[in-house]
């Protein structure tokens, strides 16, 4: 069976959003059983135990069968190689939602992980007020094109993969923003993803993790 490491405690506004979700989410659409370790922020983080399972520090990182996993993307694709709910068997589709998962990495939450980064933690600092114009900028930009890549359809491949997983769950990250409010069929996209039962589930179980209702 999985064990998912997470934290034992992070801030409020951080439980809902943090990287383990994306990982219970997979394991809730993939309907596999796991269970969660949880380390502290500080001294265990470091601890040479942790450093073992995820190099830098971080949260999440799994464990199964003597295979150890870090990065959120990469533990995501290990999960969804086990579920064809999540990974489509035919050769192009499964590639195809494989870019959509890189896509999510590395083309968007590149960006709204900055302006995250500046609004939560540096919001009242000086440097934001020339900074973050640039970076909502290229946050519309993305979500602009990504819109148009959607184009009518439910998911970014016609039906749901890890793809759509990790994109909606990047675009969660703006939710201190209203920048989907422009691109309504990004906003409608990500609400059908978050409306799927094991999204609900995995929610349940991140926020009732840290002692808090979903
Ligand atoms: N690229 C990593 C990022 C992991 C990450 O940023 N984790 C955060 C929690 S959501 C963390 O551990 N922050 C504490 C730190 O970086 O020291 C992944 O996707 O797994």
């Amino acid at each position: 069976m999985i064990t998912l490491t997470t934290y034992e405690w992070v801030p409020d506004f951080a439980a809902p959003l943090m990287r383990a979700f994306r990982v219970r989410w997979a394991l809730e659409e993939a309907d596999l059983p796991y269970r969660v370790r949880t380390v502290t922020l500080g001294a265990e983080q470091r601890s040479p135990e942790h450093l073992a399972r995820q190099p830098f520090g971080q949260a999440p990182a799994i464990e199964e069968d003597g295979l150890v996993l870090f990065e959120s993307g990469a533990i995501a694709l290990h999960i969804a190689e086990q579920s064809e709910m999540l990974l489509p068997t035919e050769p192009a589709g499964r590639a195809r939602a494989i870019a959509w998962l890189f896509a999510a990495l590395n083309s968007v939450e590149i960006a709204v992980q900055e302006l995250a980064v500046i609004d939560l933690f540096h919001a009242e600092e000086a440097w934001t007020s020339e900074r973050r114009p640039q970076v909502e900028a290229f946050v519309r930009d993305r979500l602009a094109m990504l819109e148009k890549a959607l184009g009518g359809k439910d998911y970014l491949e016609g039906r749901f993969t890890v793809g759509d997983l990790m994109m909606a769950d990047v675009l969660r990250i703006l939710q201190h923003t209203d920048l989907l409010e422009a691109y309504p069929a990004l906003k409608a996209y990500k609400e059908r993803c978050e409306a799927r039962p094991a999204f609900q589930r995995a929610m349940k179980a991140q926020m009732e993790g840290f002692g808090m209702a979903a």
